[in-house]
């Protein structure tokens, strides 16, 4: 397997919006960024993701891209965005920028061109298509709710956006929109940046006939057979290597909802040229029902545990993964998969001691490593995430129990991986001297930087000690992954190994002790590595117990 600084990298993804005000306007901005590169560097990560940044009317955070050249003048505009690089190349930081290149703003002047006439010259930028029997062209749904289409009255067609309305998708099938696309990934190549997170990247391909889904009521199933992996999917994800990726020393990481194990490896195997790494969504849409988020379902570790097993298989050694376990879609990972009311701490360590021994790229999402946790505001009013208040409207509408929404909107919003970060104790956080545009959480007097910088015990030290764990040990990088006991549902083990040394990692997913079969894992041959609790027992794990072994032999 071939080594590279992109599959040895720690990765940090900041949400700007969220991560330091340094402007005073209670939005995060990159001067707040440059402020904290120091810390940032502290955790021992390379590498930081930066969620979108370029202009951009902000319907859904700047995902929804008005012009892919600029950055927005809210977060600090160009002069800040060069100094960040070279303050980051100062410190050997690599910056992955976000692409959004499936659909565009509507304020993109491509589309506000696109949408004067039949004619126009942009008018295949995007997708038009006539009203059927007086309605929708189709009965696919959006991903925020509603249909996907949005009639516009100026030609009386509709145009296709699988996001919300103002973010309409843009026509990769016209040779046109991939030579933007090529210069625009150029041009930012050429700025010196080290990679790219594009998002959403598995939709760019689409049925062009539009064919109704048969299963309209079943959201992943409809993202997967209609709008994911379409049939030119790799022949552009190639043509954008080979005229521009190839070029340069980058690293490339797409994200891919309705990419599947049979899918997946197709898009990062290394003959192939086409992508470093996928984001697949397996293990972050686990607790999904047939109707998504908002209807969801228990998990068990043995489904977790099989994600895990099944990618690792699938995709090593021809392609390489990316381990993550949250990110600004997904609630936060410890209130998810931990267990913060009684094992905070612990839980919280557990889940970066996964994150730290697995295969694949590690990604940590800013504030995780303090273990900042879901918010619960008191009303619909605090949120501010067009998934979430689409989502909620919609089931006013459709009468559902309010009150028991607001419960779900509470465990699934994606605002709860969005509160401002918790720098310390002060007002606001310390994330900003006026009032923050989402309010902090109101747990930030107890969980922030600052008080776990002084505790040598906190889960800030402890990502610290993780990182240089790995980076002392790149058996943890390269090696070896196999599952130990699939079918245990409180506990989770695995070897990491290679032709010189073998490790196993034993977590207790559960609020009890756990017995310790160390005879059957042969553990008298070990060596305790690294572990969340200071005192170790032969005989049991304690509750959210995780440990590192070496074998002696
Ligand atoms: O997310 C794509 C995606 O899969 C999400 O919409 C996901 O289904 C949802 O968040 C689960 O709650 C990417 C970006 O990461 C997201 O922030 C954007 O809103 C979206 O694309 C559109 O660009």
């Amino acid at each position: 397997m071939k080594k590279t600084w992109w599959k040895e990298g720690i990765v940090y993804q900041i949400y700007p919006r969220s991560y330091k005000d340094n402007t005073g306007n209670g939005v995060g901005d990159i001067l707040g960024i440059i402020e904290k590169l120091d810390y940032i560097k502290s955790l021992g990560v390379d590498i930081i993701w930066l969620c979108p940044v370029y202009e951009s009317p902000n319907d859904d955070n700047g995902y929804d891209i008005s012009d892919y050249r600029n950055i927005s003048a809210e977060f600090g505009g160009n002069d800040a965005f060069d100094t960040l690089l070279e303050e980051m190349h100062k410190r050997d930081l690599k910056l992955v920028m976000d692409l959004v290149l499936n659909h565009s703003s509507d304020e993109h002047k491509w589309f506000k061109e696109s949408r004067k006439s039949k004619d126009n010259p942009y008018r295949d930028y995007y997708f038009w298509q006539e009203a059927k029997n007086g309605k929708e062209p189709n009965n696919w749904k959006s991903f925020f709710s509603g249909s996907v289409w949005q009639k516009d009255d100026i030609t009386d067609e509709y145009f296709l956006h699988l996001f919300t309305k103002k973010q309409p998708d843009l026509n990769w099938e016209n040779p046109k929109v991939r030579e933007e696309i090529h210069n625009i990934v150029e041009f930012w190549c050429k700025k010196g940046v080290d990679g790219f997170r594009m998002d959403v990247i598995s939709l760019i391909s689409k049925q062009t006939d539009f064919p109704d889904s048969h299963v309209p009521d079943n959201y992943g199933e409809t993202i997967k057979t209609y709008y994911a992996n379409g049939p030119k999917i790799h022949q552009y994800l190639n043509e954008l290597n080979q005229k521009v990726l190839s070029k340069y020393d980058i690293m490339t990481v797409g994200e891919g909802p309705g990419i599947d194990l049979e899918t997946g490896l197709d898009y990062v195997h290394e003959d192939r040229n086409e992508l470093n790494m996928i984001f697949h969504f397996g293990h972050m849409f686990i607790d999904n029902g047939v109707g998504g988020k908002y209807d969801p379902i228990e998990v068990s570790l043995p489904t977790f545990k099989k994600v895990f097993n099944d990618w690792d298989a699938k995709i090593y050694p021809k392609g390489w993964g990316s381990i993550f376990l949250g990110n600004h879609d997904f609630s936060r990972m410890v209130s998810r998969f931990g267990n913060t009311e009684e094992y905070h701490n612990k839980s919280a360590k557990l889940l970066a001691l996964l994150l730290f021994t697995m295969r694949g790229t590690v990604y940590v999402y800013q504030g995780d490593e303090i273990g900042m946790t879901n918010v619960a505001y008191p009303d619909i009013s605090y949120y501010n995430d067009v998934e979430t208040l689409n989502s909620y409207k919609e089931a006013l509408a459709k009468g559902r129990d309010m009150d028991a929404f607001l419960k779900l909107v509470h465990r699934q919003s994606r605002d709860n991986a969005r509160t401002p970060m918790q720098w310390n104790s002060s007002k606001n956080s310390g994330f900003s001297d006026v009032e923050p545009w989402l309010e902090v959480n109101s747990n930030y007097t107890q969980i922030n930087v600052e008080s776990q910088e002084k505790d040598k015990d906190s889960i800030l030290h402890f990502y610290r000690k993780m990182s240089a764990f790995r980076k002392a040990n790149k058996v943890m990088v390269y090696g070896d992954y196999e599952c130990l006991n699939e079918d245990d549902t409180n506990l989770y083990f695995y070897k990491r190994y290679n032709d010189e040394e073998t490790y196993i990692i034993l977590l207790n997913f559960s609020n009890k002790k756990q017995t310790l079969d160390f005879v059957k894992y042969d553990l008298a041959n070990t060596e305790l590595a690294l572990s969340n609790y200071s005192e170790n027992f032969d005989a049991f794990l304690q509750p959210w117990e995780a440990q590192i072994r070496k074998y002696k032999s």
